[in-house]
């Protein structure tokens, strides 16, 4: 189909729905809100340990069960406690879900909530394909849906998006909004293995609404929940959030890291390299920042900080008296040839919010965790939100790069 005909139709439609302007290949910024579940016991280290040990098996979005029966997955079931999630409409008119922002996966779905189920309307055309996925804890089935996707003033037709049939592990909340590279949705279909679904950013760049297949994301540290102080932008970069530029750096080409967001990048602390420089992921969906052991290790040893067992939760956590607090050195990660501090503050668990890792009042927590792999593993860190909130990212697909910069809080007192 022509190019300008598909965009008439577009137009069209939108027409039709009620909205007679649409801003062609302008940005499309969409708020969102990080929220934590404070009930049951919130176990984030052990939801991110198989959401690694998924990403490293490859297991990540591949059901575990390849018989066809189904799904069944061996890993505890723990909840994510803390997520960033943003308001998606779903069909004609859109009834609106809350689906959780992941750079780590592709598909976009809703439904998982009894209580807000998909709603099938006039713009909603089965495929007659299933949607099959496993979680680093969960799994998802559901009918795969062609429908219209609004996100914030424009509308994507013929979104392909998954409407839950029986998922597990997505307690409280809508689905996902998955915004990680096309590939990734690979396989997610039983009935037809080599069929891609286009992700919101593809559709949106596709039908001329955005210039770019890319996406920026601005996390801003909090340690209050919930909090709208989040911002997803696509099809470019909202300069308002970040100073003075974006530094580049390619997709890394070491595998596992190199199907996800994964860059190669080093660290330092206090001047002494931790980490050389090696594969890892950026991941919007996890919270903490994860280290091969021997660079987890030094670090301990550089800050002095005391690992300590949580009894309740049966997880470590590197733990610092005030003094060591107060003597931590930066966090260099040097990524595309530029250093990006993450301040003492920054490397600390927000103290308003210990309640939410079982941890004690009066304890500083480090964010640093330990991967359980020596590096050369293909995936030796995993920047999570932590570094997220104090750096602003971009996930280019258009030249397959990833970029950071600074922003007004990277050196913020918060936590
Ligand atoms: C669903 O939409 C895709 C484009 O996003 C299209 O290629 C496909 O044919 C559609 N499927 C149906 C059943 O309409
Ligand atoms: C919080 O987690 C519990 C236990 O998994 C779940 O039942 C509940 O629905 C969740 N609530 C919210 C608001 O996420
Ligand atoms: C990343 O680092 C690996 C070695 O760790 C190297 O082979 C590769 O060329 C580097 N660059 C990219 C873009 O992957
Ligand atoms: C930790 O420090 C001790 C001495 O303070 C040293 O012997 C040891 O090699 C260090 N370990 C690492 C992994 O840096
Ligand atoms: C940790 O969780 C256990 C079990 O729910 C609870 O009894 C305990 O009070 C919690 N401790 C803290 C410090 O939150
Ligand atoms: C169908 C649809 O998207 N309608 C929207 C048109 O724009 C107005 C104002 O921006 C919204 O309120 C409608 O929901």
């Amino acid at each position: 189909m022509q190019y300008s005909s598909l965009l008439a139709i577009v137009l069209a439609a939108l027409a039709a729905a009620g909205n007679t302007t649409i801003s062609r290949r302008s940005l499309l910024s969409l708020p969102f809100t990080k929220t934590i579940n404070n009930t049951g016991i919130p176990n984030i280290v052990k939801y991110e340990q198989a959401r690694l040990k998924a990403f490293k098996d490859g297991t990540y979005g591949i059901p575990t069960d390849s018989t066809g029966s189904t799904p069944s997955v061996s890993i505890p079931a723990t909840d994510a406690g803390i997520v960033y999630s943003a308001p998606v409409g779903i069909g004609t008119p859109p009834t609106y879900y809350n689906l959780i922002v992941d750079t780590g996966s592709s598909n976009t779905w809703a439904g998982a909530n009894p209580d807000s189920p998909y709603v099938v309307t006039s713009s909603t055309v089965d495929t007659g394909y299933y949607l099959l996925i496993a979680y680093g804890t969960g799994f998802l089935l559901s009918y795969e849906y062609n429908d219209t996707v609004t996100l914030g003033s424009i509308a994507l037709l013929n979104q392909g998006v998954g409407a839950k049939i029986l998922s597990s592990d997505f307690e409280g909340q809508d689905g996902i909004l998955g915004i990680g590279p096309l590939d990734l949705t690979l396989g997610k279909i039983p009935a037809c293995q080599e069929c891609t679904v286009p992700t919101v950013v593809d559709t949106a760049f596709d039908q001329g609404f955005i210039s770019a297949r890319s996406v920026a994301i601005s996390f801003e540290p909090t340690d209050t929940a919930p909090v709208t102080n989040g911002e997803v932008t696509f099809g470019g970069v909202d300069p308002t959030k970040y100073y003075p530029d974006i530094v580049y750096t390619p997709v890394t080409d070491t595998p596992p890291s190199s199907q996800y967001w994964g860059i190669n990048q080093s660290i330092a602390y206090n001047g002494q390299t931790i980490l050389s420089t090696t594969a890892g992921v950026v991941d919007s969906g996890n919270t903490l920042l994860w280290l091969a052991t021997d660079a987890y290790t030094a670090y301990q040893n550089l800050t002095g900080a005391t690992e300590v067992f949580n009894e309740d939760t049966e997880v470590y956590w590197l733990t610092v008296t005030e003094d060591q607090y107060n003597n931590l050195a930066d966090l260099v990660f040097t990524i595309g040839g530029k250093d990006f501090a993450l301040t003492p503050n920054a490397q600390i668990w927000p103290r308003n919010l210990n309640w939410a890792i079982n941890g004690s009042d009066d304890v500083i927590y480090l964010i640093a965790q330990n991967t359980e792999a020596e590096s050369g593993s293909g995936l030796d860190f995993v920047n999570g939100q932590s570094f997220l909130e104090r750096f602003y990212s971009v996930f280019d697909t258009t030249n397959n790069q990833v970029g950071f910069a600074e922003t007004p809080l990277t050196r913020a007192i918060i936590n």
